[in-house]
C-alpha cells in the first residue's frame, strides 16, 4: 500500500516520492530530487523532476478532474491513459518524433515521460521569429506515418476497430465540437473572446453568415462521424517541441479516430498565427519562411502520402487505380476546411493564441484577426480547390490583398 493507491492531485512536494515509488530504478534510492510544475497548457499539471547531482530528469504529467483554464469545466482523467497509449503507438510509427513514455498510472491518472527540456515550445520560439528548417520535413513525416498507418487503408479492419474503441474520447471531443465547431459561429455559451475593435466585423462575417454556418455544420458532422485515422486531435504549435535539428510532437490527449484533415489543418492554421505575429512586428524574412513552410509541409505531405500509401496499403479495394488520388483529394479538402475552423476559433472563441493576443498595437492586432477570418472563410467555402502547397499559401495572400 502507498498513498498513491488513491487518486489525488499532486503538488510539487508529492512528486519526488511518487517517482521513487512508481518508477524505482529511474533515480538512485537516495537521490536528491528537485521538482517544479512547468505546465503551460489549459488542462493538466506537468512536473519536471531533476537530480541536480547527475542532471538526470523525468517529466510527470497528471490530469486534474477540473481544467486549469476553467474550474467549471470537468473532463475525464482517462485522457492521461489515451495520451500515454497513443504516444507509445506513435513511437512505433514515427520513431524520434514523439517523446518516450516510461509508464502510466490509471489510479493517479499520471504518466512519466522523457524530459525534452533541451527543446522549446514551438509557439514561443515562433513568437521570437525563430525559424526551423527541419520542421516541414519532420511534421509531414509525423502526419503521414501516424495518420495513414492507422487507417483502414493499411490496418487490418478489426484491429483498427479495436483502436477506435480504445481511443473513444467523448469528453475531449465534446470540447472540440463546442469550442471549435459550434460556439465561434453563434456564441451560444457566452464565452467567446471577441477583440472589441472587430466586434462588428465578427457579427457580420461569422454570426450572420448563413452560408458559412451551413458549411461549418457539415464540417462538424464530418468531424464527429469520419473515423478515418487515429488523430493527435490538438496539433497546434503549443503541442510541438522544437530545436534546430529536432521536432517532437506531444500532448495528444484529444486523440480519437477522426478525419486526417483535422490534424493537418491545425498545423497550417497555427503557422498562420505565427505569420500574424511576424507581420505585426515587420519580420518580413520570418513571414516568408512561414509561408514557405506551409507550402513545403503540404507538398511534402502530398508526396509522402502517395509514396507511403503504396508501401502500406493492404485493403484490396483501396488498391483500385484512382482511389488513392480520390482519398488524398478528400483529405486535402478536409485540411482546408479545418484550417479555416481553427483560424476562426482561435480568433474569436474561448481559447485564443498568444501569437495574436500579444500583438500590442491595436490596429495591427485587429488587422491580424481580420486576416485570420477572411482567409478562414476562403479555406472553408472553397475547400475543394486546395490541392497544392501554393494553394494553401495563396489564401493568406488573397486575404492580404483584400485588407490592402
Ligand atoms: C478547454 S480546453 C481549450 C483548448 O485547449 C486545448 O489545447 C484544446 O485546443 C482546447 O480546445
Ligand atoms: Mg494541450
Amino acid at each position: 500500500m502507498s498513498r498513491y493507491d488513491t487518486y489525488f492531485l499532486m503538488k510539487d512536494a508529492d512528486v519526488a516520492e511518487y517517482v521513487q515509488t512508481r518508477y524505482p530504478g529511474h533515480f538512485a534510492p537516495d537521490a536528491v530530487l528537485s521538482v517544479k510544475e512547468i505546465g503551460d497548457g489549459n488542462l493538466n499539471y506537468v512536473f519536471r523532476v531533476v537530480e541536480e547531482a547527475t542532471g538526470k530528469s523525468i517529466i510527470v504529467k497528471q490530469a486534474g478532474e477540473a481544467l486549469r483554464i476553467s474550474a467549471e469545466m470537468k473532463v475525464s482523467t482517462d485522457r492521461n491513459r489515451i495520451e500515454s497509449e497513443i504516444l507509445q503507438l506513435q513511437d512505433r510509427y514515427a520513431p524520434g518524433l514523439v517523446p518516450k513514455i516510461y509508464g502510466y498510472d490509471t489510479v493517479m491518472c499520471a504518466c512519466a515521460m522523457e524530459d525534452l527540456s533541451d527543446h522549446e515550445l514551438m509557439r514561443y520560439a515562433l513568437m521570437r521569429h525563430e525559424t526551423f528548417p527541419q520542421f516541414a520535413e519532420d511534421i509531414s513525416t509525423y502526419m503521414v506515418n501516424t495518420l495513414l498507418k492507422t487507417t483502414d487503408v493499411s490496418m487490418e479492419h478489426k484491429e483498427k476497430k479495436a483502436l477506435v474503441k480504445s481511443f473513444i474520447n467523448p469528453e475531449l471531443c465534446e470540447i472540440t465540437e463546442d469550442l471549435v465547431l459550434t460556439e465561434p459561429y453563434n456564441d451560444c455559451n457566452h464565452r467567446n473572446n471577441v477583440y472589441p475593435p472587430i466586434a462588428d466585423f465578427v457579427k457580420k462575417e461569422l454570426y450572420e453568415d448563413e452560408a458559412l454556418k451551413l458549411a461549418v455544420a457539415k464540417i462538424k458532422f464530418e468531424f464527429m462521424n469520419n473515423a478515418q485515422a487515429l488523430l493527435h486531435g490538438d496539433l497546434h504549435t503549443g503541442s510541438i517541441f522544437v530545436k534546430q535539428d529536432s521536432t517532437r510532437v506531444f500532448d495528444p490527449e484529444f486523440a480519437f479516430y477522426g478525419p486526417i484533415g483535422y490534424d493537418v489543418g491545425n498545423v497550417v492554421a497555427n503557422l498562420i498565427f505565427a505569420y500574424d505575429n511576424g507581420r505585426a512586428a515587420g519580420a518580413d524574412d520570418f513571414c516568408a519562411w512561414v509561408l514557405d513552410t506551409i507550402r513545403e509541409t503540404m507538398d511534402l505531405f502530398r508526396e509522402k502520402f502517395l509514396r507511403v500509401y503504396d508501401e502500406c496499403v493492404t485493403d484490396l479495394m483501396a488498391k483500385t487505380p484512382g482511389f488513392k488520388e480520390f482519398y488524398l483529394d478528400s483529405i486535402l479538402s478536409d485540411t482546408a476546411a479545418y484550417t479555416g475552423t481553427e483560424l476562426i476559433r482561435r480568433t474569436v472563441g474561448m481559447a485564443n493564441v498568444k501569437d495574436v493576443t500579444t500583438i500590442a498595437d491595436k490596429k495591427k492586432r485587429a488587422r491580424a484577426e481580420k486576416l485570420n477570418i477572411i482567409s478562414a472563410k476562403d479555406y472553408i467555402l472553397h475547400r475543394n480547390a486546395f490541392k497544392t502547397g501554393q494553394d494553401f499559401v495563396d489564401a493568406v495572400l488573397r486575404a492580404e490583398d483584400k485588407l490592402g
